[in-house]
């Protein structure tokens, strides 16, 4: 894993010169290169964000972990999403998910760990510090945006859940209910949502679990109240209100490996040069770009190579795609 510390260290912690430079090597060893990370703009959520709606999180710090490149807008982010348990139109999850009451939420935890259990949502989330991650998202449909998620490391999480040595995969599950979620009265997936990550995809510092947007609480349509982000995969593998996770010997398969496994792997890495079978990765459509904007070139790991490319040495990403 990389260094964890990095994670841990907030801008407003920072004047001695020691204190800075320390940060500073925290940072390049986690391939944040620039300073511009640690001089970041003011949170999104304290400019005035046209059309936002919902709570604001109180304590949210930045993330040296952030792009600095300009989110899409909050119509964007809540009015062109995937949540097949909402319908299969971009448009179905914003108008559909309107009156799903996320809370309140336990989160049922199982399988090779010390403190399995049905835990409550505060009490899995509120004890940490809320980061805002800004970050890229790339759907596996070759559309991508921009995201100012607020949420916590996932590895935070888990080291609380105490998985156990036999433990080599995370299994993600979104809530089966069919009232709730009448999506799922069409078998246009295996429901529940299922999904899966390697100890050491889980446990990157990278890897969020998210709870807002924006500084204000998750809307439903983007998998209110909690959902997976991990950045370097294709959208499908951050998993959309999380009602079950489970510690795993065996690797998890995903719903979309169920589904047509000849199209979507377990791994599910953002790669330009392994092309879908229906079509090509290596450029993508950038969401809120205008409609001449053109494509721009898909980035290995969606960028992220610096951070994680170590995770996979030595594996062959075309068969593990
Ligand atoms: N439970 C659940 N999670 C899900 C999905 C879904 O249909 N159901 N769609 C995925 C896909 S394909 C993408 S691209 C992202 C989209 O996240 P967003 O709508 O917040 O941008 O959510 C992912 N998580
Ligand atoms: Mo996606």
């Amino acid at each position: 894993m990389l260094i964890k510390q990095a994670s841990d260290i907030l801008s407003s912690e920072i004047t001695a010169e020691s204190v800075y430079l320390r940060r500073r090597q925290l940072l390049k060893a986690a391939g944040v290169a620039t300073l511009g990370a640690i001089l970041s703009p003011p949170l999104k959520a304290s400019e005035a964000v046209p059309g936002a709606s919902g709570k604001l999180l109180p304590g949210v710090t930045r993330s040296p972990f952030s792009t600095d490149q300009q989110p899409n807008s909050w119509a964007d982010v809540t009015g062109y999403n995937n949540y097949y348990e909402f319908g299969t139109g971009k448009a179905d999850p914003a108008r559909r998910a309107r009156d799903f009451a996320p809370l309140p939420w336990t989160v049922k935890v199982g399988g090779e760990c010390d403190k399995p259990g049905t835990y409550a949502y505060e009490d899995l989330v509120s004890r940490h510090r809320l980061e805002e991650r800004i970050y890229r998202l790339r759907c596996v449909e070759a559309w991508s945006m921009i995201i100012p998620w607020v949420g916590i490391p996932l590895a935070s999480i888990i080291e609380r859940l105490q998985p156990n040595s036999d433990a080599r995969f995370v299994n993600f599950r979104t809530l089966y209910d069919p009232d709730r979620m009448p999506g799922q009265r069409r078998r246009t997936l295996n429901w529940p949502y299922e999904e899966g990550l390697t100890m050491a995809e889980a446990m990157h510092p990278l890897t969020l679990i998210a709870v807002g947007l924006y500084g204000r609480e998750l809307p439903n349509q983007n998998g209110a109240p909690m959902r997976l982000v991990v950045p370097w995969k294709y959208g499908f593998k951050s998993i959309k209100a999380i009602a079950e996770i489970n510690f795993t010997r065996t690797q998890p398969r995903s719903s979309w490996q169920q589904a047509t496994p000849s199209e979507y792997g377990f791994y599910a890495n953002v790669n330009p040069e392994v092309p879908h079978p229906r079509w090509s990765q290596a450029r993508e459509r950038p969401i809120g770009a205008g409609l001449f904007a053109g494509k721009k070139p898909t980035l290995m790991f969606n960028g992220y190579g610096e951070q994680v490319a170590s995770l996979y040495a030595g594996m062959d990403l075309r068969k593990n795609y």
